[in-house]
């Protein structure tokens, strides 16, 4: 049986889909979450100095949609198809672009473009929300092909945190990533880690 470790922080960025993979297929880990003033201490350690880092057998894997995606075509969630992997990537990179513009707006601190960025965020996330809503609804309550794929545990692992930057619940006008989020959140692996996860930073 090989043996994984992750290491990143202990926030609900982008380790936490990650999490999400390992802990619903039953895959036993060390979930290393590191604090920000121990970063310094391990940054040069790390490839391209940044987490999440996966280790699996002590093999270091960096850049958190690869490691997703190593992940995912081993537990098969990354579709059945050619097509239906492509359009798990192509889901995952509009859920990404929607996470990186709500980033740019809770890390910036000059005030005058936090507005901009801000504004950025208002127009993009009921654009791809709605084509999000969509797609659930035309794949039978999941992202693409109808059943269970990381796209879905992706978009579960990240809600919470989009949810806390825009401080009120992402899917509030979006009845069918509502229900998604609500079946993600309820696979029975999700249900216990999220019942005894650390409490996260953000
Ligand atoms: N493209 C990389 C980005 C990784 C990244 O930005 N990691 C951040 C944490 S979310 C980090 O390590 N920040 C600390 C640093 O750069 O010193 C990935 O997807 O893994």
């Amino acid at each position: 049986m090989p043996s994984y470790k992750l290491t990143y922080f202990n926030v609900t960025g982008l380790g936490e889909p990650i999490r999400f993979i390992l802990h619903h297929s039953g895959i036993k880990f060390e979930d290393k979450r590191l604090t920000f003033d121990d970063w310094p201490q391990y940054k040069s350690q790390m490839p391209l100095g940044q987490v999440p880092i996966l280790e699996i057998d002590g093999k270091q894997y960096h850049q958190s949609k690869a490691i997703g995606r190593l992940l995912a075509k081993k537990n098969k969630l990354y579709g059945s198809s050619d097509d239906e992997a492509y359009e798990i990537d192509a889901t995952i990179d509009t859920i990404e672009d929607l996470r990186v513009a709500f980033s740019q707006y809770h890390w910036e601190k000059d005030e005058a473009q936090k507005e901009k960025l801000k504004a950025a965020v208002d127009t993009k996330r009921p654009e791809y929300l709605q084509k999000l809503e969509e797609q659930v609804k035309k794949n039978g309550g999941y992202l693409v092909g109808g059943k269970l794929s990381w796209a879905d545990l992706l978009f579960g692992a990240y809600a919470e945190m989009l949810s806390n930057i825009q401080e009120s619940e992402l899917t509030k006008d979006h009845p069918e990533l509502k229900k998604l989020l609500d079946k993600v959140r309820a696979l029975p692996n999700i249900k216990a880690y999220l019942a005894q996860r650390p409490k996260v930073l953000m």
